[in-house]
């Protein structure tokens, strides 16, 4: 490091637990970039100062992770079109004075799922568990790429719906949760988004397993544990798998493009997360 290192990094609250400073720095590393990659851990409260300081300082960029996805939307000059869609933001680019925001989670699951999995998106019939964050990216994404059908379970229906109708494109309604069992025989893509079985709870499980069948792919947004119980039951009633990690490699690996105009280091940025 010297005095022309950039800074990029993440804010989040809490960011102890993140993996991207590893993947990112090694990425700057493999290919001789003069940048470091850093955590911060912003409380909500200080979210406006810290977007000013990162700009004030001359950030080329930055990640944002729970909770600031939604709020640092009212800090910057632009939003993107995709990430207004979906409402939150998750990486944001400093160009020529100008803070850009940009959602690059829905892009990257859809990456990870096709290269993980080789499925072909327009024949899947899709139901996704949740209607937070994750499942508006993982959603928005995948009506994008024109999959058959979307049906969005939530416990809360209204969040459902509300996501359900934020879709511009193809077929999508809502479900509560206890309807489940009334529309998953016909489900190709269980996507899993919640935080059920997530560490340390990792015995639970969002949806009774004798519901999973082997005429779908199982596809949990979870990374720790690698295997959620989800996974290991889908696995078991022979459906195909597919897990979480794949997701934060490919949405950073877009990050890092948007950051320094040249395609990231994937295998180098994957042997990170292992
Ligand atoms: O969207 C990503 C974010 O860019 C980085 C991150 C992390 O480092 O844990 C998680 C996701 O929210």
């Amino acid at each position: 490091m010297d005095a022309g290192t950039g800074v990029v990094g993440l804010i989040g609250h809490p960011v102890g637990h993140s993996k991207s400073p590893e993947m990112m720095n090694r990425a700057f590393r493999a290919l001789g970039l003069p940048f470091v990659y850093l955590a911060f851990d912003v409380s909500p409260a200080e979210l406006g100062t810290a977007v000013r300081g990162m700009r004030a300082l001359g950030f080329r960029g930055w990640n944002v992770t729970i909770p600031h996805k939604v709020a640092v939307l009212e800090h910057l000059d632009e939003v993107e079109e995709t990430a207004r869609e979906i409402g939150a933001v998750n990486t944001v680019v400093a160009r020529e004075g100008r803070l850009v925001g940009y959602n690059t989670d829905g892009e990257g699951y859809l990456r990870s799922l096709v290269d993980e999995t080789g499925l072909d998106l327009v024949e899947q019939k899709v139901l996704i568990l949740g209607a937070g964050g994750a499942a508006r990216a993982v959603a928005h994404a995948l009506a994008g790429a024109g999959v058959k059908s979307i049906t969005i379970a939530n416990r809360t229906r209204e969040k459902a719906e509300r996501l359900a109708a934020s879709l511009r494109k193809g077929d999508a309604r809502a479900v509560s949760l206890s309807e489940v069992e009334r529309v998953i025989g016909e489900t190709t893509l269980l996507v899993q988004t919640t935080s059920v079985g997530m560490y340390p709870e990792t015995e639970a499980i969002p949806i009774d397993p004798s519901l999973l069948h082997e005429r779908m792919t199982v596809s949990d947004l979870i990374y720790r544990p690698r295997k959620t119980l989800l996974l290991r039951e889908a696995e078991a009633r022979g459906a195909r798998i597919h897990g979480g990690l794949g997701m934060l490699l490919h949405q950073a690996a877009l990050a890092f493009e948007k950051w320094m105009g040249k395609p990231a280091p994937v295998d180098v940025m994957r042997k990170a997360l292992e």
